[in-house]
Protein backbone atom coordinates (compact mmCIF):
# COMPACT_ATOMS: atom_id res chain seq x y z
CA UNK A 1 0.00 0.00 0.00
CA UNK A 2 0.89 3.68 -0.72
CA UNK A 3 -0.15 6.95 0.81
CA UNK A 4 0.23 10.86 0.80
CA UNK A 5 -0.65 14.02 0.71
CA UNK A 6 -0.64 16.31 -2.67
CA UNK A 7 -1.21 20.10 -2.17
CA UNK A 8 -3.04 21.46 -5.71
CA UNK A 9 -1.65 25.03 -5.93
CA UNK A 10 -1.62 27.63 -8.71
CA UNK A 11 -3.02 31.22 -8.94
CA UNK A 12 -6.49 31.62 -9.07
CA UNK A 13 -8.54 30.12 -12.26
CA UNK A 14 -7.01 27.64 -13.89
CA UNK A 15 -8.61 24.79 -12.41
CA UNK A 16 -7.29 23.37 -9.16
CA UNK A 17 -10.61 22.92 -7.89
CA UNK A 18 -12.22 21.04 -11.24
CA UNK A 19 -8.88 18.41 -11.16
CA UNK A 20 -9.45 17.49 -7.30
CA UNK A 21 -13.17 17.20 -8.62
CA UNK A 22 -12.08 15.01 -11.75
CA UNK A 23 -9.29 13.47 -9.69
CA UNK A 24 -11.91 11.90 -6.75
CA UNK A 25 -14.88 11.93 -9.19
CA UNK A 26 -17.20 14.10 -7.31
CA UNK A 27 -17.85 17.32 -6.52
CA UNK A 28 -16.03 18.38 -3.69
CA UNK A 29 -15.20 21.85 -3.81
CA UNK A 30 -16.99 24.41 -6.29
CA UNK A 31 -16.24 26.09 -9.48
CA UNK A 32 -16.95 28.82 -11.64
CA UNK A 33 -15.10 31.07 -14.23
CA UNK A 34 -14.33 33.97 -11.77
CA UNK A 35 -11.06 34.23 -10.25
CA UNK A 36 -10.70 33.32 -6.49
CA UNK A 37 -13.72 30.92 -6.09
CA UNK A 38 -11.93 28.75 -3.87
CA UNK A 39 -11.43 29.96 0.14
CA UNK A 40 -10.60 27.38 1.95
CA UNK A 41 -8.26 24.47 1.95
CA UNK A 42 -10.33 21.45 1.17
CA UNK A 43 -9.30 17.91 1.45
CA UNK A 44 -10.94 14.95 -1.00
CA UNK A 45 -9.09 11.50 -0.95
CA UNK A 46 -8.83 9.24 -3.92
CA UNK A 47 -9.00 5.77 -2.66
CA UNK A 48 -7.28 2.89 -5.19
CA UNK A 49 -6.71 -0.62 -4.46
CA UNK A 50 -3.58 0.17 -3.66
CA UNK A 51 -3.22 3.05 -2.03
CA UNK A 52 -4.39 6.58 -0.70
CA UNK A 53 -3.65 9.92 -2.20
CA UNK A 54 -5.20 12.97 0.08
CA UNK A 55 -5.62 16.01 -2.29
CA UNK A 56 -5.71 19.42 -0.71
CA UNK A 57 -7.41 22.35 -3.24
CA UNK A 58 -6.17 25.31 -2.17
CA UNK A 59 -7.63 29.26 -2.83
CA UNK A 60 -5.55 30.33 -5.69
CA UNK A 61 -2.57 32.20 -4.91
CA UNK A 62 -2.76 35.94 -5.59
CA UNK A 63 -1.05 39.31 -6.00
CA UNK A 64 -2.22 42.20 -4.56
CA UNK A 65 -3.93 40.97 -2.23
CA UNK A 66 -5.16 44.21 -0.58
CA UNK A 67 -7.75 42.98 1.80
CA UNK A 68 -7.84 40.68 5.38
CA UNK A 69 -10.01 38.14 2.85
CA UNK A 70 -7.14 38.03 0.24
CA UNK A 71 -4.05 37.53 2.68
CA UNK A 72 -6.35 34.61 4.61
CA UNK A 73 -7.13 33.23 1.62
CA UNK A 74 -3.11 33.24 0.25
CA UNK A 75 -2.40 31.95 3.88
CA UNK A 76 -4.39 28.71 3.36
CA UNK A 77 -2.91 28.24 0.26
CA UNK A 78 0.75 28.57 1.68
CA UNK A 79 0.14 26.81 4.64
CA UNK A 80 -0.90 23.84 2.67
CA UNK A 81 2.48 23.48 1.71
CA UNK A 82 3.96 22.24 4.63
CA UNK A 83 4.27 18.41 5.59
CA UNK A 84 3.41 17.23 1.90
CA UNK A 85 4.76 14.39 0.10
CA UNK A 86 4.00 16.03 -3.39
CA UNK A 87 3.13 19.83 -4.44
CA UNK A 88 1.00 20.10 -8.04
CA UNK A 89 1.64 23.13 -9.77
CA UNK A 90 -1.10 23.46 -11.78
CA UNK A 91 -0.98 26.04 -15.03
CA UNK A 92 -3.15 27.12 -18.06
CA UNK A 93 -1.52 25.74 -21.08
CA UNK A 94 -0.68 28.79 -23.25
CA UNK A 95 -1.29 31.23 -20.60
CA UNK A 96 1.59 32.06 -18.14
CA UNK A 97 1.32 35.12 -16.53
CA UNK A 98 3.00 37.01 -13.39
CA UNK A 99 1.19 35.21 -10.98
CA UNK A 100 2.34 32.08 -11.84
CA UNK A 101 5.83 32.99 -11.75
CA UNK A 102 4.70 34.30 -8.24
CA UNK A 103 3.72 30.91 -7.26
CA UNK A 104 6.65 29.39 -8.79
CA UNK A 105 9.11 31.44 -6.90
CA UNK A 106 7.12 30.89 -3.57
CA UNK A 107 7.76 27.11 -4.56
CA UNK A 108 11.48 27.61 -4.30
CA UNK A 109 13.64 26.01 -1.49
CA UNK A 110 10.29 23.74 -0.34
CA UNK A 111 11.60 20.25 0.39
CA UNK A 112 8.77 18.31 -1.35
CA UNK A 113 8.83 17.50 -4.98
CA UNK A 114 6.84 19.75 -7.70
CA UNK A 115 4.86 18.46 -10.23
CA UNK A 116 3.31 20.53 -13.14
CA UNK A 117 -0.16 19.50 -14.31
CA UNK A 118 -0.48 21.99 -18.14
CA UNK A 119 -4.72 22.09 -17.75
CA UNK A 120 -7.21 23.07 -19.93
CA UNK A 121 -5.04 21.77 -23.25
CA UNK A 122 -8.32 21.48 -24.78
CA UNK A 123 -8.84 24.52 -25.39
CA UNK A 124 -5.48 24.81 -27.61
CA UNK A 125 -6.97 24.09 -31.38
CA UNK A 126 -3.63 24.45 -32.53
CA UNK A 127 -2.39 21.03 -31.23
CA UNK A 128 1.31 21.61 -32.83
CA UNK A 129 2.00 24.16 -30.26
CA UNK A 130 1.70 21.56 -27.22
CA UNK A 131 5.10 20.15 -27.56
CA UNK A 132 7.34 23.68 -27.82
CA UNK A 133 5.10 25.12 -24.91
CA UNK A 134 5.15 22.00 -22.64
CA UNK A 135 9.13 22.29 -23.24
CA UNK A 136 9.47 25.72 -22.65
CA UNK A 137 7.22 25.25 -19.09
CA UNK A 138 9.34 22.13 -18.21
CA UNK A 139 12.87 24.49 -18.70
CA UNK A 140 11.32 26.58 -15.50
CA UNK A 141 12.01 24.21 -12.60
CA UNK A 142 13.65 20.78 -11.98
CA UNK A 143 9.79 18.82 -11.92
CA UNK A 144 9.27 15.62 -10.95
CA UNK A 145 6.69 15.53 -14.49
CA UNK A 146 5.12 17.63 -16.82
CA UNK A 147 1.54 16.80 -17.53
CA UNK A 148 -0.83 18.31 -20.01
CA UNK A 149 -4.39 17.14 -19.37
CA UNK A 150 -7.75 18.57 -19.37
CA UNK A 151 -9.86 18.22 -15.65
CA UNK A 152 -13.22 19.46 -17.45
CA UNK A 153 -12.94 17.16 -20.76
CA UNK A 154 -11.21 14.15 -18.47
CA UNK A 155 -8.04 13.65 -20.27
CA UNK A 156 -4.84 12.35 -18.81
CA UNK A 157 -6.63 12.66 -15.45
CA UNK A 158 -6.69 9.05 -14.94
CA UNK A 159 -3.03 8.88 -16.15
CA UNK A 160 -1.99 12.01 -13.42
CA UNK A 161 -3.72 9.66 -10.49
CA UNK A 162 -2.41 6.61 -11.36
CA UNK A 163 1.36 8.92 -11.56
CA UNK A 164 0.71 10.23 -8.48
CA UNK A 165 0.04 7.43 -6.90
CA UNK A 166 2.75 5.63 -8.18
CA UNK A 167 5.03 8.13 -6.25
CA UNK A 168 3.69 8.07 -2.72
CA UNK A 169 5.59 6.42 -0.18
CA UNK A 170 4.79 3.36 0.91
CA UNK A 171 2.09 3.46 3.81
CA UNK A 172 -1.20 2.22 5.39
CA UNK A 173 -3.92 4.69 4.61
CA UNK A 174 -4.34 8.05 6.19
CA UNK A 175 -7.94 7.60 6.33
CA UNK A 176 -10.62 5.19 6.64
CA UNK A 177 -12.10 3.67 3.27
CA UNK A 178 -15.19 5.65 3.92
CA UNK A 179 -13.91 9.00 4.20
CA UNK A 180 -13.90 11.10 0.64
CA UNK A 181 -14.23 14.71 2.00
CA UNK A 182 -12.96 16.94 5.15
CA UNK A 183 -15.69 19.14 5.82
CA UNK A 184 -19.14 18.41 7.16
CA UNK A 185 -22.82 19.12 5.45
CA UNK A 186 -23.03 22.42 6.91
CA UNK A 187 -19.82 23.71 5.18
CA UNK A 188 -20.99 22.36 1.41
CA UNK A 189 -24.35 23.98 1.78
CA UNK A 190 -22.65 27.49 2.22
CA UNK A 191 -20.43 26.75 -0.72
CA UNK A 192 -22.83 25.46 -2.66
CA UNK A 193 -25.07 28.75 -2.26
CA UNK A 194 -21.70 31.01 -2.82
CA UNK A 195 -21.37 29.04 -5.80
CA UNK A 196 -24.70 29.39 -7.57
CA UNK A 197 -24.61 33.50 -6.24
CA UNK A 198 -20.56 33.92 -7.73
CA UNK A 199 -21.81 32.02 -11.18
CA UNK A 200 -25.39 34.21 -11.22
CA UNK A 201 -23.58 38.03 -9.76
CA UNK A 202 -21.65 40.17 -11.94
CA UNK A 203 -18.53 42.19 -11.27
CA UNK A 204 -17.35 42.63 -7.62
CA UNK A 205 -20.25 40.74 -5.63
CA UNK A 206 -18.97 37.78 -5.27
CA UNK A 207 -16.02 39.16 -3.48
CA UNK A 208 -18.02 41.09 -1.62
CA UNK A 209 -19.91 38.22 -0.15
CA UNK A 210 -19.73 35.32 2.34
CA UNK A 211 -22.67 32.36 2.87
CA UNK A 212 -23.35 31.32 6.94
CA UNK A 213 -24.93 28.79 7.45
CA UNK A 214 -27.19 29.31 10.92
CA UNK A 215 -29.71 26.48 11.22
CA UNK A 216 -29.12 22.79 9.67
CA UNK A 217 -31.33 19.90 10.93
CA UNK A 218 -31.94 16.81 9.65
CA UNK A 219 -35.51 14.51 10.58
CA UNK A 220 -36.75 11.18 8.89
CA UNK A 221 -39.64 12.11 6.33
CA UNK A 222 -42.65 11.49 7.35
CA UNK A 223 -44.10 10.04 4.45
CA UNK A 224 -41.88 7.25 2.66
CA UNK A 225 -38.23 6.36 3.34
CA UNK A 226 -35.20 9.44 3.49
CA UNK A 227 -34.19 11.82 5.15
CA UNK A 228 -34.90 16.06 5.00
CA UNK A 229 -31.86 18.43 5.62
CA UNK A 230 -33.44 21.63 6.42
CA UNK A 231 -31.04 24.48 6.28
CA UNK A 232 -30.83 28.34 6.66
CA UNK A 233 -28.26 30.52 5.07
CA UNK A 234 -27.18 34.13 5.96
CA UNK A 235 -25.91 35.76 2.70
CA UNK A 236 -23.50 38.48 4.45
CA UNK A 237 -22.46 41.23 2.26
CA UNK A 238 -20.46 44.47 2.70
CA UNK A 239 -23.42 47.06 1.71
CA UNK A 240 -27.26 47.80 1.48
CA UNK A 241 -26.93 48.48 -2.64
CA UNK A 242 -25.16 45.26 -2.48
CA UNK A 243 -28.07 43.34 -0.91
CA UNK A 244 -30.42 44.30 -2.84
CA UNK A 245 -28.89 43.25 -5.52
CA UNK A 246 -28.48 39.58 -4.27
CA UNK A 247 -32.28 39.69 -3.33
CA UNK A 248 -33.33 41.30 -6.70
CA UNK A 249 -36.44 42.57 -7.56
CA UNK A 250 -39.77 40.52 -5.71
CA UNK A 251 -36.92 38.42 -4.57
CA UNK A 252 -36.08 37.18 -7.77
CA UNK A 253 -32.26 36.86 -7.69
CA UNK A 254 -32.37 34.98 -4.46
CA UNK A 255 -35.14 32.49 -5.13
CA UNK A 256 -33.32 31.83 -8.35
CA UNK A 257 -30.21 30.91 -6.68
CA UNK A 258 -32.00 29.26 -3.81
CA UNK A 259 -33.88 26.81 -6.25
CA UNK A 260 -30.33 26.16 -7.87
CA UNK A 261 -28.44 25.31 -4.88
CA UNK A 262 -31.37 23.07 -3.51
CA UNK A 263 -31.33 21.01 -6.31
CA UNK A 264 -27.74 20.20 -6.59
CA UNK A 265 -27.76 19.83 -2.53
CA UNK A 266 -30.50 17.31 -2.66
CA UNK A 267 -28.13 15.38 -5.19
CA UNK A 268 -25.05 15.37 -3.09
CA UNK A 269 -26.94 14.70 0.01
CA UNK A 270 -29.22 11.91 -1.70
CA UNK A 271 -31.84 13.42 0.38
CA UNK A 272 -34.57 16.47 0.56
CA UNK A 273 -33.45 19.75 1.11
CA UNK A 274 -35.82 22.60 2.72
CA UNK A 275 -33.36 25.89 2.00
CA UNK A 276 -33.94 29.36 3.31
CA UNK A 277 -32.03 32.46 2.63
CA UNK A 278 -31.67 35.29 4.09
CA UNK A 279 -29.56 38.71 3.13
CA UNK A 280 -27.14 41.25 5.78
CA UNK A 281 -24.97 43.61 5.71
CA UNK A 282 -22.41 43.70 7.63
CA UNK A 283 -19.75 46.81 6.81
CA UNK A 284 -16.79 45.53 5.17
CA UNK A 285 -16.66 42.39 6.31
CA UNK A 286 -14.01 41.31 3.88
CA UNK A 287 -11.23 43.43 5.53
CA UNK A 288 -12.01 42.67 9.16
CA UNK A 289 -10.19 40.26 10.88
CA UNK A 290 -13.02 39.53 13.46
CA UNK A 291 -15.53 39.05 11.34
CA UNK A 292 -12.78 36.56 8.92
CA UNK A 293 -12.77 34.60 12.01
CA UNK A 294 -16.69 34.33 12.73
CA UNK A 295 -17.04 33.54 9.36
CA UNK A 296 -14.46 30.51 9.76
CA UNK A 297 -12.38 32.65 6.73
CA UNK A 298 -9.19 32.62 8.79
CA UNK A 299 -6.70 30.78 10.97
CA UNK A 300 -7.27 27.61 9.20
N1 LIG B 1 -11.81 24.52 -21.14
C1 LIG B 1 -11.47 24.15 -19.91
N2 LIG B 1 -11.90 24.86 -18.85
C2 LIG B 1 -11.54 24.45 -17.62
C3 LIG B 1 -10.73 23.31 -17.40
N3 LIG B 1 -10.53 23.18 -16.08
C4 LIG B 1 -11.19 24.20 -15.49
N4 LIG B 1 -11.80 24.97 -16.41
C5 LIG B 1 -12.63 26.17 -16.18
O1 LIG B 1 -11.83 27.17 -15.58
C6 LIG B 1 -12.59 27.94 -14.66
C7 LIG B 1 -11.93 27.94 -13.29
O2 LIG B 1 -11.97 26.64 -12.76
P1 LIG B 1 -11.73 26.35 -11.20
O3 LIG B 1 -11.62 24.88 -11.05
O4 LIG B 1 -12.76 27.06 -10.39
O5 LIG B 1 -10.31 27.04 -11.01
P2 LIG B 1 -9.46 27.23 -9.66
O6 LIG B 1 -8.03 27.12 -10.02
O7 LIG B 1 -9.97 26.32 -8.62
O8 LIG B 1 -9.82 28.73 -9.29
P3 LIG B 1 -9.73 29.48 -7.85
O9 LIG B 1 -10.51 28.66 -6.87
O10 LIG B 1 -10.36 30.79 -8.10
O11 LIG B 1 -8.29 29.57 -7.51
C8 LIG B 1 -13.98 27.32 -14.65
O12 LIG B 1 -14.80 28.06 -15.53
C9 LIG B 1 -13.73 25.92 -15.17
O13 LIG B 1 -14.87 25.36 -15.80
C10 LIG B 1 -10.31 22.54 -18.55
O14 LIG B 1 -9.63 21.53 -18.47
N5 LIG B 1 -10.70 23.03 -19.77
MG1 LIG C 1 -10.78 26.70 -6.79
Amino acid sequence: MRSGIVTLIGRPNVGKSSLLNALVGRKLSIVSHKPQTTRHAIQGVLHAGDGQVVFVDTPGLHLQARKALNRAMNDAAAGSLHDVDLVVLVVEALRWTEEDQAVLERLQGMPAPVALVVNKVDRVSDKTRLLPELEQLSQRRDFAFVMPLSATQGHNVATLGAEILARMPEGPPLYPPDMIVSYDNAFLAAEIVREKLTRSLHQELPYALTVAIERYTVEDLQRGPGQMHRIGAVIWVERDGQKMIVIGENGSTLKRVGSAARRELERLLGARVFLQLWCRVRENWSDDPKALRQFGLSGE
